[in-house]
């Protein structure tokens, strides 16, 4: 499809489903019994061409130029210069960038409303993806893409909605089992019900009409997601276009810097949002039980200096009865011996 004669990519508002779905966290085989992981990073899932190189170099470059809601660093001149030279290079020679081969951290501070977060995020070769949560291969790779979800603060899945309902099988199930196990096992660590975790479909200036043909982003959902949404339920679902696309003189697809990106942003806001929140109830339990902790211990001083002062007024008593009866002794005595 030609997105020139699709400008129009309304597919419905960023839609989250209900919380009543079937909720599946069961034990999964690769959780480790240890306890809670630090939760460090923003993990952007998705199998290969999926589009997460270019998601995560557009979102930067926005947020980095832009004075949005969403501002974000990287943590040294390296990844700045990467991730911008990703988008210089699409722009410069009219062509979308090489699948990743290695895989690369990422370290960058997250700033939204006045929060701000330090976090890692991981470019890897989709390939990977595959090997770890449909093939569940046991290799250097895949056992660093499954601690890098252990560690996830928060979790995009990338899919592209044209692979997921292409009816290809091995494709398709990158994207259905791959990503369910990938849940399954986010849900079964310690903790790991209050990550918060957003599906976003893809590429949707190229997807738009196949997504309006299966009843935009919800009826999308619906139909093709239903073992995720009851895996992760009260999903959240954004529509994403992080670069436009046109044909050239040669009819081939190429990338169009000069058009905005679509829904970059959103994603990662609600994310942000939702840690934020999470933090900020954090801190006001912290504070409320170090209150209720004071309370106790003001209570148990008040109720120990209840008790020394109840023995004081005993030892005095027993020796104010002491010298009455002191005295009366005396007095019988005196009485006693003058007669
Ligand atoms: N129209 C359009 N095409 C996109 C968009 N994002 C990615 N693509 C296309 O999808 C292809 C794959 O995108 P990448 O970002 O390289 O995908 P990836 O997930 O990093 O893939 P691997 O590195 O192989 O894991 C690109 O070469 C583009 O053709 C988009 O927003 N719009
Ligand atoms: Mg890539």
């Amino acid at each position: 499809m030609d997105i020139d004669d699709n400008e129009n990519l309304d597919l419905g508002d960023d839609i989250q489903f209900e919380k009543s779905a079937e909720n599946l966290n069961e034990p999964h085989p690769m959780a480790m019994s240890d306890s809670s992981p630090q939760r460090d990073r923003v993990v952007v899932l998705g199998r290969t061409r999926a589009g997460k190189t270019i998601y995560l170099a557009r979102l930067y470059e926005q947020c980095w130029k832009g004075n949005g809601a969403l501002r974000i660093e990287a943590h040294d001149g390296h990844t700045h210069l990467a991730l911008l030279s990703t988008i210089e290079e699409m722009q410069e020679r009219h062509n979308w960038p090489p699948a990743t081969e290695d895989s690369s951290y990422l370290d960058l501070n997250i700033i939204f409303r006045g929060h701000s977060m330090t976090m890692v995020s991981l470019d890897y070769p989709g390939e990977v993806f595959r090997r770890a949560f449909v093939q569940q291969v046991e290799d250097k790779d895949t056992h660093e893409l499954i601690d890098h979800v252990r560690r996830a603060a928060a979790l995009l899945l990338l899919i592209d909605p044209k692979v997921l309902s292409s009816g290809k099988l091995g494709e398709a199930a990158d994207d259905d089992f791959g990503m369910v196990q990938a849940m399954r096992y986010v849900r079964s660590l310690p903790g790991g019900m209050q990550v918060p975790i957003v599906l976003v479909l893809t590429k949707i200036d190229e997807n738009a009409e196949l997504l309006r043909h299966h009843g935009k982003l919800r009826g999308f959902a619906e139909k093709f997601c239903g073992n995720l949404l009851r895996t992760v339920p009260g999903l959240r679902i954004f529509g994403v276009c992080a670069v436009r696309s046109r044909r050239d003189s040669l009819g081939r697809m190429v990338p169009d810097l000069d058009r905005e990106p679509r829904g970059l942003t959103g994603p990662v806001e609600y994310c942000m949002q939702q840690l934020t929140s999470q933090r900020l109830s954090d801190e006001r339990t912290q504070i409320e039980r170090a209150m209720q902790d004071r309370a106790r211990r003001e209570e148990v001083t008040a109720a120990r200096e209840e008790r020394g002062n109840d023995h004081f007024w005993l030892v005095v008593n027993l020796l104010l009865i002491a010298g009455v009866v002191l005295v009366g002794l005396i007095t019988w005595f005196v009485v006693k011996s003058t007669r």
